[in-house]
C-alpha cells in the first residue's frame, strides 16, 4: 500500500479518520439465544459499566466515540449524570432505542396493537424517549417494532398500518429540531406470518409521509437471503432517506454476528455504495451503528474486531479507482469495470490502517493493545454478577 500517491493517501486518511461507528450498550451484556443465555465473567452490571466498556473500544480504535442506549434496559434516574459519566470516560451517548416489545401488554403488538390502551402506552414510551434524547444529547431516536402477526386473519393488516402511521406522526410532531427518527425494518421475527414494518419500502413510505427528519435504518441482518442490500443503500441515499445502519453479519436469519465475519465482500459492496452516494460525508448524517450480540466470544474484543472490519471495508471502498470505473462503465467494458472493483476489494488495507492509527497516536493493532492493557483482567476481578443484555437482540 505504500505505492499510493501522497495526496490521495492524505484524502483517504481524512475520510477514514472522520468515520464514526457507534457501538450498542446491549452488546456488552450477557446474551444468548432462546435456548440459553451464557454468562461471561466481567460483563457490566449497569449502564455506567456498559459505557465504560464502550469507551475502551473507542480508546483503542479511535473511531467509536458513542454508545447507543436501550430504554428501559439502560434506564437511570439521572440521564444528565449518565451523560457526564460518558463524557468523562471519553465518549458520547448516541441513539436512543425505545423498547416496546418486552412486556406482556405487547403480546399483540405495540403501536399496531388492536388495543387502544396498549397503543397509548407504547406511544407514550416513545415520547418519553424523545425527552430522554434531549437529556442525553442524542440526535437519533431509533425505532424498531416487533409488531406483527403469526396467523392469517389474526388482525387487520391494513388497519395496523393506519395505527402505525398515527403513532409515528404523534411522535414525529413532538420531536425537537435536530432529532432524527430512524425507522428500522425486519422481514420476520418475532412474528412469523406478517411483520408491520417488514421491508425498506414500508419504512421509506412511512418516512416520506412523516417528513425529512424521518429516515430508514438498514440492519444488515434483516433481509431475506440473497437480498441485494447495496441496491437498497444506493436507492435510499439517492432519495436522502438513508438514516443509518445496524451492522452485523448473518448466515441464516438475524444472527447478529460480528460485522464482516460472514460476508466481508457484501460489507465492502455496501460501503462502496455508501461512498458513491456521499454517505461518508459527515453532513449527510448516515449513522454507522453496530447491532450485535456476542453470545460465546468475549464482548469488548468482538466489538473491536467489528469496528476494524467496518473500517477495512470502508478503506477498500475508498480505494476504488472511480475514474477508471466510470471510463470502463461508459465503454460498456463489463470485465474491466468489474476488475476495478475487485482490485480494490482484493487490496490488503491492514498495513495502511496500521499507519493511519499510528498517525492518530494509537497502537497500530487495537486488538493486541486491548489484550495487553489489563482491562479485561480488571473487570473480571472487579465485576461480580454481570447483567443480561436484556434480550438476544
Ligand atoms: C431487532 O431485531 C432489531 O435489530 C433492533 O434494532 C435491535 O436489535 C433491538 O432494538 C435491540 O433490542
Ligand atoms: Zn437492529
Ligand atoms: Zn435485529
Ligand atoms: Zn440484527
Amino acid at each position: 500500500m505504500t505505492d499510493i500517491d501522497p495526496s490521495r493517501r492524505a484524502a483517504l486518511f481524512d475520510v477514514l479518520r472522520s468515520q464514526r461507528i457507534e457501538t450498542p450498550s446491549w452488546a456488552y451484556g450477557n446474551s444468548g439465544t432462546r435456548f440459553k443465555v451464557f454468562e461471561q465473567a466481567g460483563v457490566p452490571r449497569n449502564p455506567t459499566e456498559k459505557i465504560e466498556d464502550a469507551a475502551k473500544v473507542h480508546e483503542f480504535t479511535g473511531i467509536a466515540p458513542s454508545v447507543a442506549l436501550h430504554i428501559p434496559w439502560d434506564r437511570v434516574d439521572d440521564y444528565a449524570a449518565l451523560r457526564k459519566h460518558a463524557e468523562d470516560a471519553g465518549i458520547a451517548l448516541g441513539a436512543i432505542n425505545p423498547n416496546v416489545f418486552q412486556e406482556d401488554d405487547y403480546k399483540l403488538g405495540s403501536v399496531c396493537s388492536p388495543d387502544a390502551g396498549v397503543r397509548r402506552k407504547a406511544t407514550d414510551h416513545l415520547l418519553d424517549c424523545v425527552e430522554i434524547a434531549g437529556q442525553t444529547g442524542s440526535s437519533v431516536l431509533s425505532l424498531w417494532f416487533a409488531d406483527g402477526l403469526n396467523y392469517p386473519g389474526q388482525d387487520d393488516l391494513r388497519a395496523r398500518q393506519d395505527r402505525l402511521a398515527e403513532a409515528l406522526r404523534e411522535v414525529y410532531d413532538q420531536m425537537p429540531a435536530g432529532l432524527r427518527m430512524l425507522l428500522e425494518y425486519k422481514f420476520f421475527e418475532p412474528a412469523f406470518y406478517a411483520t408491520d414494518v417488514p421491508d425498506w419500502g414500508t419504512s421509506f413510505a412511512h418516512c416520506l409521509e412523516l417528513g425529512p427528519a424521518a429516515q430508514v435504518l438498514v440492519d444488515t441482518g434483516h433481509h431475506a437471503p440473497g437480498t441485494n442490500i447495496e441496491f437498497i443503500v444506493a436507492f435510499l441515499l439517492r432519495a436522502k432517506r438513508l438514516g443509518g445502519f445496524h451492522f452485523n453479519s448473518r448466515f441464516y436469519a438475524d444472527d447478529d454476528l460480528i460485522a464482516g465475519a460472514a460476508d466481508p465482500f457484501q460489507l465492502f459492496r455496501i460501503m462502496s455504495e455508501v461512498a458513491r452516494g456521499g454517505g461518508l460525508d459527515r453532513e449527510t448524517g448516515v449513522e454507522f451503528m453496530l447491532d450485535q450480540c456476542h453470545n460465546i466470544e468475549p464482548k469488548i474484543p468482538a466489538m473491536i474486531r467489528s469496528v476494524c472490519n467496518i473500517q477495512e471495508a470502508t478503506a477498500k471502498a475508498l480505494l476504488i479507482d472511480t475514474d477508471a470505473l466510470r471510463a470502463a462503465q461508459n465503454e460498456g467494458d463489463v470485465l474491466a469495470a468489474n476488475a476495478v472493483v475487485m482490485d480494490a476489494y482484493n487490496t490488503d488495507v491492514r498495513p495502511l490502517l496500521a499507519e493511519l492509527r499510528q498517525d492518530q497516536g494509537l497502537d497500530p493493532d487495537p486488538m493486541a493493545a486491548y489484550l495487553r492493557s489489563g482491562y479485561q483482567e480488571r473487570i473480571v476481578a472487579e465485576r461480580v454478577g454481570g447483567s443480561a443484555a436484556g434480550w438476544g437482540a
